[in-house]
């Protein structure tokens, strides 16, 4: 029963019209759109709507903060296609939630933010309403669009809106403002139903030019050192037979960004992840399938490109991303399915593969890369490093394939990056363009919730603590997420000294912490990991039980590099003193 004919029972006396108001309209539109899930926090004005969306059988689930909800919301949209949505009360809750935002927006993610506000009369003349602040002008620089609803009658068209502004073109967030009173205005039922929009093929396929396909094929069929990276956008696509048959057809190496790991197993002949700097430097033909040339691809110059002359083919749904950091020599412009596909079409049967002397360097260089590493991932070390740690979560995953993994922290982050090989599309999310900590429990839930399946989430102990309180979600939910945390007493190590005083210094935590105890706290597991032994049994006891489980892994606190593998980002004074 839809929400409207629910209430219409109570609100329907004898001879009396139907009747319908904000809040069931809102419902019955997000419904009427498949949008069953709702990420958010509870708070005037909108308390009553999520208990009564959960009435109409939408999936609400609260949250402890709304950065968390909103960062559950913006992985959801990546994980699904269609857009998350993240509901939040005025002011502080609506700003919470703005930084998942802006985070959707710059990744690419469809994501809807709504939250409620403040009355327009009075937010507008700065009386001071209760949680006053004039939310979409500060929305609307960070998102792709930003609308408001005044009339109960206009809720239909603004939520289509919203949904279509989310996921057509480049994917990304909107936002939402629905202000208190708009909630209780009451029309006609009827009026009500046809005022909803059913939002047709929402993100219309864009078809490439022929000349743009022909034009990337030569230029792919000319080179002598060809690569194809991989990013997130060719992830979200959910094209991925199509990918996967274009990269073996063509024979050409491939290297996957961090979230575009698993469109083809990481143990794949073709996969060049091993071998990054080589394939980079070396490479003369790079065809880029939903990756941009951000500061991730060193913009596509200087040393990590070498000196050979490099043409760029890139597959984009963007034109604007095209020659936004150097000249694309062949831009194909459309959906990376329809794009892909395209080519494919294109490839006739004696598509020449590349140079052996090529495939054999790449695949030399990544067998010697594998081979030096593997001794080190072997070790019992205790306390653990790095390597010792993630050698076994590598394995727990290689169990598990369709598990999730979740990743953030700095160390933790890069080095779990190339050590744990991912086997399918979609199953490794973390902290994305902005290398954001605090995404780690938001994207654990919605995972498991999204996706039903097991969740990993290994996080270093600062980029737990962000988000950290919502292991009481967790449990609430009885989730299958299991937590590991690199506990390693700080950010980046826990070993420096603050010479100057008796504070701590800025970069460390409280030594040997017990984050385990935290998750008993809320009747989840909590385990204390001293050795990679010790590690592998409480992680495949929680993989197997799928009881809410953190597990405090104990890093040795020298092990880590500042800010992990881009410590070159970091400025240094040359003024410091010693
Ligand atoms: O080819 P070469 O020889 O170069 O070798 C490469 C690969 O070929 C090889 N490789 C392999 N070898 C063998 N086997 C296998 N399987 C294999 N796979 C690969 O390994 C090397 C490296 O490969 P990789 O990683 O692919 O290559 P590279 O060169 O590293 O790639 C470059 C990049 C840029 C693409 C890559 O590094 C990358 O994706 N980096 C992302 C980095 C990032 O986003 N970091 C997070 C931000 S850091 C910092 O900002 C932090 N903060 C500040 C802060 C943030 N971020 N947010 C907010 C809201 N507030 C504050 C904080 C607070 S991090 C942080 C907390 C840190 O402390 P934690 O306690 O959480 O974490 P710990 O550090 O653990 O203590
Ligand atoms: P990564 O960080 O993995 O390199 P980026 O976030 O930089 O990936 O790039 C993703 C790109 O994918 C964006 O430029 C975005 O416009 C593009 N994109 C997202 N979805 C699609 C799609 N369905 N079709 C084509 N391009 C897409
Ligand atoms: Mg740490």
């Amino acid at each position: 029963m839809s929400a409207t004919a629910q209430n219409a029972e109570t609100a329907t006396g004898a001879g009396e019209q139907e009747l319908t108001d904000g809040f069931n309209l809102i419902i019955d539109a997000l419904k009427l759109n498949s949008l069953d899930t709702i990420y958010g926090v509870p708070g005037i004005p909108i308390t009553d709507f999520g208990r009564m969306a959960q009435a109409a059988g939408i999936r609400v689930i609260s949250f402890r903060h709304e950065q968390n909800a909103g960062y559950a919301a913006s992985i959801a949209g990546f994980l699904t296609k269609k857009p998350g949505i993240c509901l939040t009360v005025s002011a502080p809750g609506f700003l919470n939630g703005l930084t998942a935002l802006a985070h959707a927006t710059t990744n690419c993610f469809p994501m809807i933010l709504i939250s409620g506000s403040s009355e327009r009369e009075i937010v507008d003349l700065q009386q001071g309403d209760y949680e006053e602040m004039d939310q979409l002008a500060i929305a609307k620089p960070l998102c792709k669009a930003a609308y408001r609803v005044l009339h109960a009658q206009d809720i239909g068209i603004g939520i289509a809106r919203a949904i279509r502004s989310a996921v057509s073109g480049r994917p990304g967030g909107v936002y939402l403002d629905l202000p208190a009173k708009l909630f209780g205005q009451v029309m006609n039922a009827e009026a009500g139903r046809k005022s909803l929009v059913k939002v047709i093929d929402p993100a219309p396929a864009q078809i490439p030019a022929p000349d743009a396909v022909k034009r990337a094929l030569d230029v792919l069929k000319s080179a002598k050192k060809p690569l194809i990276i991989l990013g997130k956008g060719a992830a979200y696509a959910q094209a991925d037979d199509a990918i996967r048959s274009f990269v073996e057809k063509s024979g050409v190496p491939f290297l996957p960004m961090s979230m575009g790991k698993g469109l083809l197993p990481d143990t794949h002949p073709l996969c060049a992840g091993a071998a990054r700097s080589t394939v980079l430097k070396d490479s003369d033909v790079v065809m880029l399938i939903g990756a941009r040339l951000n500061w991730l691809l060193s913009h596509g110059k200087g040393k990590t490109w070498g000196d050979a002359p490099k043409k760029f083919i890139q597959i984009d749904i963007e034109p604007r991303e095209m020659d936004s950091n150097i000249e694309i020599v062949a831009p194909v412009v459309g959906d990376i399915g329809s794009c892909v596909q395209a080519l494919l079409d294109g490839m006739d049967t004696k598509w020449p593969v590349p140079p052996a002397d090529w495939t054999g360097a790449v695949a030399k260089k990544r067998d010697e890369n594998i081979a030096k590493m593997a001794p080190r991932l072997m070790n019992n070390n205790s306390p653990m490093d790095y390597h010792g740690a993630l050698g076994v979560l590598r394995t727990v995953i290689k169990e598990r394939p369709d598990a999730i993994l979740v990743n953030e922290g700095a160390n933790t982050l890069d080095l779990a990056r190339g050590i744990i090989d991912i086997y399918q599309p979609r199953k490794r999310i973390d902290v994305g363009t902005w290398g954001v900590m605090g995404i780690g429990m938001g994207y654990a839930i919605a995972a498991a919730i999204e996706t039903g399946k097991p969740v990993l989430a290994v996080e270093g102990d600062s980029a737990f603590g962000f988000s950290g309180m919502e292991i009481e979600t967790i449990c609430r939910y009885k989730l299958p997420v299991c937590i590991v945390i690199f506990n390693n007493d700080g950010i980046y190590r826990g070993t420096d000294v603050n010479k100057a005083g008796d504070d701590p210094a800025t970069t460390v935590f409280v030594k040997g912490s017990r984050y385990d105890r935290m998750m008993e706290a809320f009747g989840g597991v909590g385990v204390n990991a001293t050795s990679p032994d010790e590690l592998r049994r409480a992680v495949n006891a929680a993989m197997d039980s799928g009881k809410p489980t953190l597990i405090n892994a104990v890093i040795d606190p020298a092990a880590g590099s500042e800010s992990g593998r881009i410590g070159n980002l970091n400025p240094q004074s040359a003024l410091k003193k010693k």
